[in-house]
Protein backbone atom coordinates (compact mmCIF):
# COMPACT_ATOMS: atom_id res chain seq x y z
CA UNK A 1 0.00 0.00 0.00
CA UNK A 2 1.09 3.83 -0.58
CA UNK A 3 2.09 5.75 2.02
CA UNK A 4 0.42 9.06 1.97
CA UNK A 5 2.38 11.59 1.81
CA UNK A 6 -0.15 14.61 2.39
CA UNK A 7 -2.57 14.79 4.88
CA UNK A 8 -5.87 17.40 5.09
CA UNK A 9 -7.28 18.29 8.29
CA UNK A 10 -9.85 20.90 8.54
CA UNK A 11 -11.46 21.91 12.29
CA UNK A 12 -14.77 20.65 11.37
CA UNK A 13 -17.16 19.07 8.63
CA UNK A 14 -18.86 22.51 7.85
CA UNK A 15 -14.87 23.35 6.42
CA UNK A 16 -15.46 20.33 3.84
CA UNK A 17 -17.39 22.25 0.93
CA UNK A 18 -14.24 24.38 0.91
CA UNK A 19 -11.60 21.96 1.71
CA UNK A 20 -12.55 19.54 -1.27
CA UNK A 21 -10.55 21.84 -3.88
CA UNK A 22 -7.57 20.69 -2.22
CA UNK A 23 -8.85 17.00 -2.95
CA UNK A 24 -10.10 17.13 -6.36
CA UNK A 25 -6.68 19.02 -7.05
CA UNK A 26 -4.94 16.37 -5.36
CA UNK A 27 -6.34 14.17 -7.35
CA UNK A 28 -6.13 15.74 -10.51
CA UNK A 29 -2.38 15.08 -10.26
CA UNK A 30 -2.85 11.39 -8.94
CA UNK A 31 -1.42 12.18 -4.92
CA UNK A 32 -2.72 9.89 -2.16
CA UNK A 33 -3.96 11.89 0.79
CA UNK A 34 -5.99 11.41 4.01
CA UNK A 35 -8.28 13.59 4.95
CA UNK A 36 -9.90 13.95 8.78
CA UNK A 37 -11.80 16.57 11.08
CA UNK A 38 -9.73 17.53 13.69
CA UNK A 39 -10.55 20.71 15.86
CA UNK A 40 -7.32 22.83 18.02
CA UNK A 41 -10.58 23.75 20.71
CA UNK A 42 -12.94 21.21 20.61
CA UNK A 43 -10.23 17.66 20.21
CA UNK A 44 -7.30 19.37 21.57
CA UNK A 45 -5.65 16.15 22.82
CA UNK A 46 -6.53 14.45 19.13
CA UNK A 47 -4.75 17.34 17.52
CA UNK A 48 -1.69 17.42 18.83
CA UNK A 49 -1.78 13.77 19.34
CA UNK A 50 -2.01 13.50 15.72
CA UNK A 51 0.58 16.27 14.35
CA UNK A 52 3.36 14.75 16.77
CA UNK A 53 2.74 10.80 15.10
CA UNK A 54 2.33 12.38 11.38
CA UNK A 55 5.77 12.60 10.50
CA UNK A 56 6.48 9.03 11.89
CA UNK A 57 3.71 7.71 9.41
CA UNK A 58 5.21 8.99 7.03
CA UNK A 59 3.25 12.43 6.12
CA UNK A 60 5.18 15.38 4.28
CA UNK A 61 2.80 17.90 3.80
CA UNK A 62 -0.07 19.35 6.00
CA UNK A 63 -2.82 21.01 4.49
CA UNK A 64 -4.69 22.59 7.50
CA UNK A 65 -8.48 24.21 7.03
CA UNK A 66 -10.10 26.13 9.71
CA UNK A 67 -12.19 29.57 10.36
CA UNK A 68 -12.92 31.93 13.21
CA UNK A 69 -10.45 32.01 16.11
CA UNK A 70 -8.20 29.63 13.50
CA UNK A 71 -5.82 28.10 15.56
CA UNK A 72 -5.67 24.55 13.96
CA UNK A 73 -3.07 25.15 11.89
CA UNK A 74 -0.62 26.84 14.01
CA UNK A 75 -1.05 24.18 16.53
CA UNK A 76 -0.38 21.29 14.35
CA UNK A 77 3.27 23.56 12.97
CA UNK A 78 3.83 23.54 16.56
CA UNK A 79 4.28 20.07 16.85
CA UNK A 80 5.13 18.85 13.39
CA UNK A 81 8.26 20.08 12.05
CA UNK A 82 7.48 19.53 8.41
CA UNK A 83 5.38 21.93 5.82
CA UNK A 84 2.01 23.15 7.13
CA UNK A 85 -0.24 24.78 4.82
CA UNK A 86 -3.32 26.99 6.78
CA UNK A 87 -6.53 27.92 4.52
CA UNK A 88 -8.49 30.56 6.28
CA UNK A 89 -12.05 29.76 5.91
CA UNK A 90 -14.58 32.49 5.15
CA UNK A 91 -16.80 33.18 8.07
CA UNK A 92 -19.77 34.64 8.25
CA UNK A 93 -19.18 37.03 10.80
CA UNK A 94 -15.71 39.18 9.80
CA UNK A 95 -15.45 37.58 5.75
CA UNK A 96 -12.86 35.50 7.30
CA UNK A 97 -10.47 38.18 8.22
CA UNK A 98 -11.18 36.65 11.58
CA UNK A 99 -9.82 33.23 10.21
CA UNK A 100 -6.95 34.55 7.95
CA UNK A 101 -4.92 36.84 10.99
CA UNK A 102 -5.55 33.74 13.36
CA UNK A 103 -3.86 31.77 10.43
CA UNK A 104 -0.86 34.32 8.99
CA UNK A 105 0.06 35.73 12.40
CA UNK A 106 2.20 32.94 13.58
CA UNK A 107 5.25 34.24 16.18
CA UNK A 108 8.57 33.56 14.56
CA UNK A 109 10.10 29.96 14.76
CA UNK A 110 6.50 28.43 13.78
CA UNK A 111 5.58 28.97 10.54
CA UNK A 112 2.31 28.28 8.71
CA UNK A 113 2.34 28.99 5.02
CA UNK A 114 -0.97 30.66 4.85
CA UNK A 115 -3.01 31.24 1.56
CA UNK A 116 -5.92 32.88 0.66
CA UNK A 117 -9.43 33.44 2.06
CA UNK A 118 -10.77 29.99 1.10
CA UNK A 119 -8.08 29.12 -1.39
CA UNK A 120 -8.07 25.37 -1.31
CA UNK A 121 -6.95 25.17 -4.44
CA UNK A 122 -3.95 27.12 -4.19
CA UNK A 123 -3.41 24.84 -0.81
CA UNK A 124 -3.51 21.95 -3.02
CA UNK A 125 -1.26 23.04 -5.65
CA UNK A 126 1.45 24.25 -2.95
CA UNK A 127 1.74 21.12 -1.22
CA UNK A 128 2.06 19.35 -4.80
CA UNK A 129 4.41 21.98 -5.46
CA UNK A 130 6.75 21.16 -2.25
CA UNK A 131 6.50 17.16 -2.90
CA UNK A 132 7.50 18.01 -6.74
CA UNK A 133 10.89 19.34 -4.73
CA UNK A 134 12.39 15.95 -4.57
CA UNK A 135 9.97 14.61 -7.92
CA UNK A 136 11.13 15.18 -11.49
CA UNK A 137 7.50 13.57 -12.67
CA UNK A 138 5.56 15.87 -10.40
CA UNK A 139 7.26 18.83 -11.44
CA UNK A 140 6.73 17.67 -15.53
CA UNK A 141 3.51 18.22 -14.74
CA UNK A 142 3.12 21.16 -12.60
CA UNK A 143 5.31 22.64 -15.62
CA UNK A 144 2.23 21.15 -17.93
CA UNK A 145 -0.51 22.44 -15.67
CA UNK A 146 0.97 25.84 -15.68
CA UNK A 147 1.63 25.75 -19.84
CA UNK A 148 -2.60 25.06 -20.42
CA UNK A 149 -3.43 28.48 -17.94
CA UNK A 150 -0.94 30.21 -19.50
CA UNK A 151 -2.71 29.15 -23.05
CA UNK A 152 -6.24 29.68 -21.05
CA UNK A 153 -5.00 33.28 -20.72
CA UNK A 154 -3.58 33.80 -24.59
CA UNK A 155 -6.72 32.54 -25.96
CA UNK A 156 -9.01 34.52 -24.45
CA UNK A 157 -6.91 37.36 -25.06
CA UNK A 158 -7.05 36.47 -28.65
CA UNK A 159 -10.62 36.17 -28.53
CA UNK A 160 -11.23 39.44 -26.50
CA UNK A 161 -9.39 41.51 -28.78
CA UNK A 162 -11.05 39.66 -31.84
CA UNK A 163 -14.78 40.17 -30.50
CA UNK A 164 -14.30 43.82 -28.83
CA UNK A 165 -15.37 43.82 -24.94
CA UNK A 166 -18.88 44.58 -25.52
CA UNK A 167 -19.14 40.87 -27.30
CA UNK A 168 -17.24 39.22 -25.33
CA UNK A 169 -19.21 40.84 -22.38
CA UNK A 170 -22.57 39.47 -23.70
CA UNK A 171 -21.02 35.80 -24.15
CA UNK A 172 -19.70 35.93 -20.90
CA UNK A 173 -22.77 37.47 -19.36
CA UNK A 174 -24.77 34.52 -21.40
CA UNK A 175 -22.57 31.73 -19.68
C1 LIG B 1 -13.79 26.20 13.18
O1 LIG B 1 -15.00 26.77 13.48
C2 LIG B 1 -14.05 25.31 12.01
O2 LIG B 1 -12.90 25.19 11.24
C3 LIG B 1 -15.17 25.99 11.26
O3 LIG B 1 -14.68 26.75 10.16
C4 LIG B 1 -15.76 26.91 12.30
C5 LIG B 1 -17.21 26.63 12.58
O4 LIG B 1 -17.37 25.27 12.95
P1 LIG B 1 -18.83 24.65 13.07
O5 LIG B 1 -19.53 25.39 14.16
O6 LIG B 1 -19.49 24.80 11.73
O7 LIG B 1 -18.61 23.19 13.42
O8 LIG B 1 -13.26 25.47 14.23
Amino acid sequence: MKTNEISIVMGSDSDLPIIQETIKTLEEFDISYEVSILSAHRSPEEAAHFAKKALSRGIKVIVAAAGGAAHLAGVIASHFPLPVIGVPIKTSTLNGVDSLYSIVQMPPGVPVATVGINAAKNAGLLAIEILAVENKKLQEKLGEYKRKQNETVITKSIKLQKLGYKKYLQLLNNK
